[in-house]
């Protein structure tokens, strides 16, 4: 059975959907729309790129679960009514594929000097080296993320939830394939060399760390992939929109097809963290209880004190700020107006000439204790402007999910923290700043970031509640089951057969 995307892309822009058909060899041996077996020497790069994989996979994949019947989609074409399958799967065999959204006849470039000149179709050569930076980060934070999810298989409150995981880690592995496709094919050797080691690279580790920050933090528990997914993968779906303006064609026609299956993964996010607060507003209504700050009463129940749900979201909230890079930055300045990445919806955007030679953006900054809004150059704001985006659209998921504390009646708000709470990177790095967005001294925050982000006592229960639960159509306590199962499944579905 095929699935529409109408209901998974609520989340992507509509000018950056694909909007027809293009024929997809599902039968080759890397499935692709990219006529892949016109070009032997591409080919034969990534068939030898293809066995490295998947020993990555099977060393740094889901753990335990390589032999299990997964039901999963796989992407079998590029149009937006019926782009993908679902089916049992065995991980290692899932069909990772090279697939680009249609190419748009006469596109040009949306921003930056080179506007309105036709779009790329092969590497500009003065760019070079910043487009295969951008593509390598990109590539970088794909297998990161499966590696930080690595053993949350053992903990899965659910199968449909064990499902959802392996889901988004396979798809991320396909966002790895799409970008080690350009690595391979516009960047001869030195392509094939970084796609080699986005292989080596290794979340956390010490001497040969993931490229960004939040990429080398641990994801540990569900409510840490919950945020994860609401969170971080809201940066990836930012920072793909923003490449899906590239001026360079096949980088911008894969970001787009990668927003289809990264609409799916905001969706675990959002609902997984939605369901976790039905499950503790349920529960406190029926144990009476009213103050959300109850919270030994509350745990006792076996589910997930409001309080702590706001600290862990502090946490996934700053990290992911983060990832935008510095919010006055030359770097962004000139993917900017190189024309390599654009704005999120930069082709649809009024009000500017897209080029913003002379234009101002307003950035808060830290000057003589103070926090201050100073006008910079809108071209050297671009990352502040992205990360500004991403806050905004951070806030519907927030705002559903207060809607389900108000409806159960219990007297509590979840919010996003000040923009510099917390920050290693940019203008907010070095200061200590209250979620309310006060500067506050050393002394200060050392007494009370314990009620702002998850401290030590918080991990031990959320490790307490983190015991799995495998049978079919079973939940464990601090989670509510979803309203619908995943393509229109029952509640019974047997989503993941462990053998
Ligand atoms: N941690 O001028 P700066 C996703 C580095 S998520 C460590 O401040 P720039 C996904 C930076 O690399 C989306 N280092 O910022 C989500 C640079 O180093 P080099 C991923 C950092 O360069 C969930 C230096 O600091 N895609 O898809 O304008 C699951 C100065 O940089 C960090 C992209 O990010 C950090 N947080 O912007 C799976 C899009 N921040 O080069 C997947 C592609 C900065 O001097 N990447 N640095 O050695 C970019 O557009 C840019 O590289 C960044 C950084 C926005 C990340």
């Amino acid at each position: 059975m095929s699935v529409t995307a109408s209901d998974v892309l609520t989340e992507v822009p509509e000018s950056i959907r694909g909007d027809a058909f293009v024929e997809v060899r599902s039968d080759a041996s890397i499935p692709n729309n990219v006529d892949l077996e016109s070009d032997k020497q591409l080919q034969r790069a990534l068939e030898t790129w293809h066995p490295n994989y998947l020993n990555w996979w099977q060393e740094m994949g889901p753990d335990g679960f390589q032999n299990a019947e997964v039901y999963l989609r796989t992407a079998v074409g590029v149009d937006p009514t019926g782009w993908a399958k679902f089916g049992y799967v065995k991980m290692p065999d899932y069909r990772w594929g090279i697939l680009l959204a249609p190419k748009v006849e006469g596109r040009t470039i949306p921003c930056g000097k080179h506007k309105g000149e036709p779009a790329w179709q092969e590497v500009p050569g003065e760019y070079r080296a910043l487009l295969k930076r951008l593509i390598v980060v990109q590539g970088d934070t794909e297998p990161a993320s499966v590696e930080q999810q690595r053993y949350l298989g053992k903990t899965a409150p659910s199968l449909y939830d064990m499902r959802n995981l392996f889901q988004v880690n396979v798809e991320e592995g396909r966002h790895l394939w799409a970008m080690v496709y350009l690595l391979v094919k516009y960047f001869g050797k030195d392509g094939r060399e970084e796609a080699q080691a986005l292989l080596e690279r290794r979340s956390g580790q010490a001497d040969n760390p993931r490229i960004l920050g939040a990429f080398n933090e641990r994801t540990p528990d569900w409510l840490s992939f919950f945020m994860f997914t609401y969170f971080t993968d809201r940066d990836g779906k930012m920072q793909l929109a923003a490449l899906a303006e590239s001026g360079f064609d096949p980088l911008s026609r894969s970001c787009r097809f990668m927003l289809t299956e990264e609409a799916h993964h905001l969706f675990v996010g959002e609902t997984g963290v939605g369901r976790t607060i039905e499950a503790t507003c349920a529960a406190m209504n029926k144990a009476g209880i009213k103050d959300p700050y109850d919270v030994e009463r509350i745990r006792a129940l076996g589910v997930v004190d409001l309080p702590l749900l706001q600290r862990k979201a502090n946490f996934h909230m700053s990290v992911t700020r983060d990832l935008f890079g510095s919010e006055i930055s030359s770097n962004g300045a000139e993917a900017f107006s190189s024309g390599l990445k654009g704005r999120f919806n930069e082709a649809q955007l009024e009000g500017d000439d897209h080029q913003l030679l002379d234009d101002f953006y307003s950035v808060t900054r830290v000057q003589d204790g103070k926090l201050v809004d100073e006008q910079v150059p809108a071209l050297r704001a671009i990352n502040c402007r992205l990360l500004d985006d991403y806050m905004a659209d951070c806030q519907g998921g927030i705002d559903r999910w207060n809607k389900v504390i108000e409806k159960a009646g219990i007297d509590f708000k979840l919010s996003q923290p000040y923009k510099g709470f917390n920050r290693r990177i940019g203008e907010f790095r070095g200061h200590r700043i209250s979620p309310d967005g006060r500067l506050l001294s050393e002394q200060e925050w050392q007494a009370s970031h314990g009620q702002w982000l998850p401290n030590d006592d918080d991990m031990a229960f959320i490790g307490t509640l983190m015991k799995p639960c495998h049978e079919a159509g079973g939940y464990a306590s601090w989670i509510a089951p979803p309203r619908v199962g995943i393509n229109q499944q029952s509640g019974e579905f047997e989503y993941v057969k462990i053998d």
